[in-house]
């Protein structure tokens, strides 16, 4: 009550509530507490003046404000905050922050704050070590290793093996690349040094490889955003294969959506892909010479800017990639290719003299489009020609050259620099699978870490943010599946009468993007099916037509582009429609694939001879593979293999927009807060019983709360009579016997709680808050000890 008085001594006795109307007085005098609960400004609106008459929201904000903030860092866990509203989970954050306390648990969440500074203690071997060695890691402070050793141990189950997933979740910048790297190298370690002698050879070599392919994917697929200066741009989810021994012998890496537009177009002040920027600080004087890229070649594609750490990593790239097989002369073919890209970049056209001409090339851009020519190994004179004439089909046989519009060159010439771009980056991520993925007969369970990009939510959204936003809900839904759905089932199940906590089913959002029989994905495969001219606001009027009855679609009145917004769980994003139809045909012209595979360059040719041009040119009567369709497909894969698995979730937060070392800012983390639903997850966890422990576990460890003479009776409680009948009674009579003589304590009397607030007892197991643990354990010490202390005497009587 000491700390209640002055906190509102300080504030002179009032608290306001966040939305600033309604105020809240306190009034102490005569020993009785009153709150008043004001409407309107200040003090002039109605009055309430009862605790009990305050609103919902009021009281828990109340509450919050007179938490005690000076121990508010020692929260571990989210679910001992009382009360669970947004503000004591962000104040509770917020001072462990301060402390330089980054993990703490939010019931089956771990949510780690970015410090934007290396913390080297956090993360030595030693403390790998430690968490690996612990008999019980979950009592050492929350850190990414207690999720990294439980799903190790969990990998080999008792009952049988279970593979095992971390799902590394949260906003561009948060932390999930490095939490994912962390993780890798805490398994690099733990299998190796768990490995014997004979053997250490070969799982350092694999562990070392697995290893290398961060750096490599990441040279190739991460680029310096606004967000984050080492930004993944697309999704990976990699299985760390495991053998019997639980050691180390390979892995396997899939990767979703690479954000392939990035090669020829870059946000304003956005970046290039982190390898061109290597290549250019990094290559050699002769590498540059073959590359045609002396030290003042200015290149369209690549805007410059400060350089970041990331991109001055050639070396480390290339020892990775000669680390996992790829030969000096194979990685000559690459840089050379990605070299050709940017001077592709700077060929430019102008409109012809005479319209029925092909569009002219710039006089500035000759030169660069022989270097592409020589650098791709294509004749200039059928690069050019595929850069500026469409070809026709005409009868059966013949073809027809027609020349293309000054915008459609630059669309061509941007479209074949994103082909190739994507090949090699899919080229890349199969070499590195065959050289790390180990034989399916010599490992035999995985533990899968997940590092997809968060929500987003730009000023402009198209295709990619409806994608990604997509692969959000459906990760969120499987979260919602495995841990509300299945804890609140555990409760029916052993058939306890519980009100449930409400959650939010994101499903309804779901149907609207990939539902049957219509959704946003059918419409716009329909439409790139159909093969016309697109057309956004035909299109918007379909979406309006067919989808309108869904309660996550609406439209905004006053805008003046054709769009729809869609109500994720995250909140809501407006999606421009314009270009949606021809992002998700992402088409390649016949006359380019061709082109590519008359390259003399033998990893080129190679990368496009198996080209499926029916399928990706959208013609012929092959079916259309849309990009939502591939993304869909790829994602339900994804879905299976978690479902499969036992899954573990890491949000990261980041706690300022700007990247800024042990800087805080509410505002940007109540938002990361509320878009992960970390409220509703912390109060499933705390106002439900998290702690459930059998009946027979039960006594063994608390049986001696009883006296010694029921207790000798108890003794064999995992005998044959040890069933719910015989136990039962025990149990109650130790939770009796706690709760008893905690309301008997004067000390405790104005927070004695109701039994039924404490624990239930289930048909097998007893459910308990982690009070009511805390109540168990105190009373077992004192027993334990009062015991030791008879014992102690009866010996001195004795002797
Ligand atoms: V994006 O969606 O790929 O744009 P991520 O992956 O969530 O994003 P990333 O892991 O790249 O973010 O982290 C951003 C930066 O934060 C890193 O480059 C580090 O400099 C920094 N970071 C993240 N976590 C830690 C940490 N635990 N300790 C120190 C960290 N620095
Ligand atoms: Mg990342």
């Amino acid at each position: 009550m000491a700390s209640v008085k002055k906190k509102l001594w300080e504030n002179n006795g009032t608290f306001k509530s966040n939305d600033g109307i309604r105020t809240a007085s306190l009034n102490f005098e005569k020993g009785q507490r009153t709150i008043r609960q004001h409407k309107g400004n200040g003090f002039k609106g109605k009055t309430k003046t009862h605790h009990q008459s305050l609103d919902d929201s009021l009281e828990g904000e109340l509450r919050a404000f007179l938490i005690d903030e000076g121990a508010l860092h020692t929260y571990d866990d989210l679910t001992k905050v009382n009360p669970v509203t947004p503000t004591t989970v962000l104040k509770c954050l917020q001072a462990r922050y301060k402390e330089k306390v980054f993990y703490t648990q939010a019931g089956c969440t771990l949510v780690a704050l970015n410090p934007f500074q290396p913390i080297p203690h956090l993360y030595t071997l030693d403390v790998m070590r430690e968490y690996h060695c612990a008999s019980h890691p979950q009592e050492f402070k929350p850190h990414i290793f207690i999720a990294a050793e439980e799903a190790y141990r969990n990998v080999q189950g008792q009952v049988e093996p279970t593979n095992q997933s971390l799902v590394v979740s949260g906003e561009s910048g948060a932390g999930k690349t490095w939490t994912s790297r962390c993780l890798m190298k805490y398994y690099a370690i733990v299998a190796a040094s768990s490995s014997s002698p004979k053997c250490q050879d070969t799982v350092e070599r694999i562990e070392k490889r697995v290893l290398d392919s961060n750096p490599i994917m990441e040279a190739f697929g991460n680029a310096c955003t606004l967000r984050n200066n080492n930004s993944s741009r697309f999704g990976k989810y990699i299985q760390l294969q495991l053998n019997r021994s639980q050691l180390l012998v390979g892995a396997s890496v899939q990767t979703y959506l690479l954000e392939k537009t990035r090669v020829a177009f870059q946000a304003a002040n956005e970046r290039n892909f982190h390898i061109f920027y290597q290549m250019m600080k990094g290559g050699t004087l002769e590498q540059r010479r073959d590359w045609r890229m002396p030290c003042d070649q200015w290149f369209t594609w690549l805007p410059i800017a400060d350089k970041t750490v990331e991109e001055d990593c050639f070396e480390e790239t290339t020892d990775a990639m000669t680390h996992l097989g790829i030969s000096k002369g194979k990685q000559g073919h690459i840089f050379q290719i990605l070299a050709g890209l940017l001077h592709l970049g700077n060929v430019s056209f102008c409109p012809p003299t005479n319209e029925s001409q092909p569009c002219d090339l710039q006089e500035k851009s000759k030169e660069s489009l022989q270097n592409t020519a020589d650098l791709l190994q294509i004749p200039e004179e059928l690069l050019l020609s595929g850069l500026r004439l469409r070809a026709l089909k005409a009868g059966k046989q013949s073809v027809l050259l027609k020349p293309c519009s000054l915008a459609e060159c630059s669309v061509r010439r941007d479209c074949l620099a994103k082909v190739i771009y994507a090949h090699v980056f899919d080229w890349l991520v199969a070499f590195i699978n065959n050289s790390i993925c180990a034989d399916t007969s010599s490992w035999c369970n995985f533990i899968g870490i997940l590092d997809v990009y968060g929500f987003e939510c730009f000023a402009l959204n198209n295709l990619e943010q409806l994608c990604i936003n997509y692969a959000n809900e459906k990760l969120q839904q499987h979260f919602v599946a495995h841990y509300m759905k299945a804890q609140q089932e555990e409760y029916v199940s052993e058939g306890l009468e519980w009100s449930f906590v409400r959650y939010q089913d994101n499903q309804c959002c779901l149907d609207l993007i990939e539902g049957s029989p219509t959704c946003v994905f059918s419409l716009l495969n329909e439409e790139c099916r159909l093969n016309r001219a697109s057309d956004a606001k035909q299109f918007k009027a379909r979406l309006e037509k067919e989808l309108s009855d869904n309660a996550c679609m609406s439209w905004d009145k006053f805008s003046m582009q054709p769009h729809f917004t869609v109500s994720h769980y995250a909140g809501k994003v407006c999606y421009q429609i314009e270009g949606m139809m021809e992002k998700n045909k992402d088409p390649v012209p016949l006359e380019l694939i061709h082109m590519l595979q008359k390259s003399q360059d033998s990893l080129l040719q190679g990368l496009f001879a198996q080209h499926n041009i029916e399928m990706n040119s959208g013609r012929g009567h092959g079916k259309v593979v849309t990009v939502v369709s591939k993304f869909k497909n790829s994602l339900e894969s994804l879905m299976k293999i978690l479902h499969s698995t036992t899954p573990h979730y890491t949000r990261c937060i980041k706690p300022n927009p700007d990247c800024r070392p042990l800087t805080f800012q509410k505002e940007e983390v109540i938002v990361q807060l509320e878009a992960c639903g970390i409220v509703e997850t912390i109060n499933i966890s705390a106002a439900g019983f998290p702690i459930r422990i059998p009946y027979p576990s039960f006594l063994q460890r608390y049986g001696l709360i009883l006296n010694s003479r029921m207790w000798i009776q108890s003794i064999n409680v995992n005998g044959p009579e040890a069933d719910k009948d015989v136990l039962s009674p025990m149990v109650a009579d130790v939770l009796n016997l706690v709760l008893q003589s905690q309301s008997l304590d004067p000390s405790n009397a104005s927070e004695t709680e109701p039994c039924s607030s404490l624990v239930h007892c289930g048909k097998t197991k007893v459910f308990l808050t982690h009070h009511m643990l805390e109540l168990l354990e105190k009373r077992r010490d004192r027993v334990r000890s009062q015991r030791a202390l008879c014992i102690q005497c009866c010996w001195r009587r004795y002797w």
